[in-house]
């Protein structure tokens, strides 16, 4: 699928910044920062949930390379990190779904769940560079 390992970490890189763009719109509303505006929470959450799907595929063998973010636990402890990435796949379409109320406190609320699932998953498996 990917022609080079640096192929494979500029897919998932970019999944996930794609991802974190998405989900840090809806943040800034839930933290009073932005505006609330339902219909951009909503077509962000879709965002979220599509790309919640993406960059696992791009942590095949062989793309454990130097200077990405990615700890080589992901490798060592693979069922895990998938079972983190399930983890978020369960909670993102909650967050469509509470974007669909247009209700910014049933948001809030599934927001913050999301978060904390992004952030299991960093800690156990994301190197900060
Ligand atoms: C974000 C973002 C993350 C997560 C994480 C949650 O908005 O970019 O990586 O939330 O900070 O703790």
């Amino acid at each position: 699928q990917f022609a080079k390992p640096q192929d494979a970490v500029k897919y998932r890189q970019s999944a996930f910044i794609v991802m974190a763009a998405s989900f840090g719109r809806i943040g800034a509303m839930v933290q009073g920062k932005a505006p609330f505006d339902a219909k951009a929470a909503l077509q962000n959450a879709e965002v979220v949930a599509f790309m919640s799907h993406l960059p696992w595929q791009a942590f095949g063998p062989g793309t454990d390379l130097p200077d990405s973010h990615a700890k080589p636990e992901i490798w060592k402890e693979m069922d895990k990190f998938k079972a983190d990435a399930n983890k978020l796949q369960e909670m993102t379409p909650k967050l469509v779904a509470a974007a669909k109320t247009g209700k910014l406190d049933e948001i809030k609320v599934v927001f913050g769940e999301t978060a904390k699932t992004c952030k299991a998953c960093h800690d156990a498996f994301r190197e900060e560079l």
